[in-house]
């Protein structure tokens, strides 16, 4: 399936801290990503970007929800629109914008799929509600209100469709906010820490991770561009050092491509005008290459 690609850009950044990740999926196409996936004998159909009423400002709600207003029919819009490209018998490949977007998102795979599995590749954890949440951003929730954590009008965005708890695995958290250790804790979540990718190595990762969802079928790939360091991917909103190096976030994606239950992938939180020459940009190529079988000699 994964020879037959859907791409879809979400191009938002109401969810987040700065502006600017409504720009990352026209700077990921602009490096010849689609041209190079053809080139190595995909067939790609590219639904284009997703229209989004961004705001150039962030307004506070009594919810805690920053942009709340413009959030809320956004995230229901990208759910819909995310439907129309499950429709086709392909494999999903998402550019995002902001990280709000794995809510609608992973609601359309929830809905395909029966009990799907979730691996968050990530430096944060984004499971704060919005009274755990310390900076309002909604790019800090969606997993909490996937697990039906938050408030109802988060929790429900594309249907009333929950993730099981035991069904996730976080990999390269390290910058985690006090709220979300009570509930990593408290739902006894999975989680490869970056000492854990030290230790054992991305091969043992990746097969630790897939074991652990190993009685489920169908999974999703959600991928943070801070999940690596920033001094290497520096064009990010809430950049933490100490993450994935260039090499072990290819090899990392490349063998998640290689997994048949992998059913969809999304790429997000790539910010170009935090970027350093549009370096990052070109790096999230290169990973989503690597995903889709680029051979690294
Ligand atoms: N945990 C912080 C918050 O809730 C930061 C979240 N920022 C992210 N998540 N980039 O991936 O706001
Ligand atoms: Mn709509
Ligand atoms: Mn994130
Ligand atoms: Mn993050």
């Amino acid at each position: 399936m994964k020879d037959n690609i859907s791409v879809l850009g979400i191009p938002i950044d109401l969810g987040a801290s700065t502006i600017g990740t409504r720009l990352g999926p026209d700077s990921i196409r602009l490096t010849g990503l689609l041209e190079e996936l053809l080139d190595m004998g995909l067939d790609i159909y590219d639904f284009g970007n997703i229209d989004i009423k961004n705001s150039n400002k962030k307004i506070k709600f009594p919810s805690n929800m920053t942009n709340e207003d413009r959030l809320l029919p956004s995230l229901s819009h990208i759910n819909e629109e995310v439907e129309k490209i499950y429709q086709r018998q392909s494999f999903p490949l998402i550019l995002g914008g902001d990280h709000s977007l794995v809510l609608p998102s992973f609601k359309a795979f929830l809905k395909k799929y029966k009990n799907p599995g979730l691996i968050y590749i990530d430096a944060h954890a984004d499971i704060n509600t919005e009274k755990s949440s310390p900076t309002g951003n909604v790019h800090g929730m969606p997993v909490a209100a996937l697990m039906g954590l938050c408030s109802n009008k988060l929790n429900n965005i594309g249907g009333s469709y929950k993730l099981n708890p035991q069904n996730l695995v976080y990999i390269a958290i390290r910058d985690i906010d006090k709220g979300e250790e009570l509930i990593i804790k408290e739902k006894n979540i999975k989680y490869f820490s970056m000492a854990d990718v030290y230790k054992y190595g991305i091969e043992e990762i990746v097969r630790k991770s897939m074991v652990y969802l190993g009685n489920l079928s169908s999974i999703y790939l959600s991928f943070d561009i801070d999940s690596m360091d920033c001094d290497i991917a520096p064009g990010t909103g809430v950049p933490v050092r100490g993450g994935l190096n260039y090499n072990q976030a290819r090899l990392i994606l490349s063998l998640f491509g290689k997994e048949e239950k992998i059913k969809g992938f999304e790429l997000v939180e790539v910010n170009p005008s935090l970027d350093d020459k549009n370096k990052t940009s070109e790096i999230a190529k290169e990973l989503i290459l690597a995903f889709f079988g680029k051979s690294f000699i």
